[in-house]
């Protein structure tokens, strides 16, 4: 009886959450599936769209985008792939939407974060949305995890050139806890950690030691604040984190697979050599992690885009195991 007016309230709660988020913001459309998702607490996982459009590859991204849904289903997840279609804010995408938007060509998409939204709204043009973008869009209608391959950060030579990811901030007022690979060794990492502590954002190595991870990488030779090797744990965390009405992200960093993770020398070096192609070709601000991605693909001959493929399905497939647990805790 008491579990049962428990699961009441927090169906009403989600229910007024997601009331107030429709009320709010014009252009939002929830697939059905997500919709019964949240009002039922099952395992949602958001899933952002920037690395579809911009990330890697077509038609890889679009396989890659379709397989990584199959994989929080398999793990007995629901995905909520967040993008912006004609100017509408959209969650859950069909397989359809999902290949439309992956064709660059035709769907010319506009990378977006919270600054970008209106524009691609107002101009009714489609949006691939970068975390910070999508973590804005989860936090309003209440999905508690979102899966990426990696985050934004403070690039090197951010204390001179201000470029630091709206994905930060955004971290910084949401509560919700991100899944990523760690942060790129294109970015400044050990700023970065800095930058997020300042932002009161959780950090946790997940399942690989204290080494915060690099992304292409197993190790940066930077530690996280903390460690945590359950997906229980975790659940519990980010249980607490709500708890506590902190409306402040976490993130947990899980270390690419052994098999794909790359040689920590020989990426370092691709970088290099990708960022002074950037520096030589002028590219900034939004344009650089996508042209860096790209770079790298091409220097390594494709090498880094399997990568960039396994550690994205493996986190989704971490955060689908924590979102289970999560929503065993919330019942
Ligand atoms: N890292 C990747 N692939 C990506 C991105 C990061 O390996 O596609 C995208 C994410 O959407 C992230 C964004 O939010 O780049 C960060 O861009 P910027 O550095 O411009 O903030
Ligand atoms: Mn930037």
């Amino acid at each position: 009886m008491l579990s049962l007016s428990r699961r009441l309230i927090s169906n009403n709660l989600i229910r007024i959450n997601l009331n107030r988020g429709l009320a709010n913001f014009n252009n939002l459309i929830i697939s059905d599936e997500v919709k019964c998702a949240l009002n039922e607490d099952k395992p949602l996982v958001a899933l952002e769209s920037t690395i579809i459009t911009h990330g890697m590859p077509y038609p890889q991204n679009v396989k890659c985008a379709l397989e990584v849904e199959a994989v929080v289903r398999n793990q007995g997840g629901i995905p909520a792939t967040v993008a912006i279609i004609n100017g509408q804010v959209r969650v859950g995408l069909t397989e359809g939407e999902i290949t439309a938007l992956g064709d660059v060509s035709t769907s010319q998409p506009i990378k977006t974060s919270r600054r970008d939204m209106c524009y691609v709204v107002s101009t009714r043009r489609n949006g691939g949305t970068t975390v910070s973008g999508t973590l804005l869009v989860a936090s309003k209608i209440g999905i508690p995890i979102f899966a990426t391959g990696g985050i934004g950060g403070v690039h090197r030579g951010g204390e001179r050139t201000f470029d630091v990811s709206a994905d930060l901030i955004e971290l910084g007022r949401s509560g919700v806890a991100v899944v990523s690979s760690g942060v790129k060794s294109i970015l400044d990492i050990p700023k970065t950690l800095e930058f997020l502590e300042t932002q009161g954002v959780f950090v946790a190595t997940f399942g690989g030691g204290k080494d915060f991870p690099a992304f292409y990488s197993r190790r940066s030779g930077c530690f996280a604040p903390y460690c945590v090797e359950d997906v229980r744990d975790a659940a519990e965390i980010i249980h607490r984190n709500r708890g506590l009405d902190l409306q402040s992200g976490m993130l947990f960093a899980v270390p690419v697979p052994e098999k794909f993770a790359l040689d920590e020398n020989v990426i370092n070096d691709v970088i290099e050599e990708a960022l002074k192609d950037a520096t030589k070709r002028g590219i900034e601000g939004k344009e650089i992690t996508p042209f860096l991605l790209g770079r790298i693909g091409e220097i390594t001959d494709g090498k880094s885009l399997d990568t960039n493929i396994a550690l994205i399905k493996n986190n989704a497939k971490t955060a689908s195991l924590i979102a289970v647990e999560l929503s065993k805790l919330k019942k």
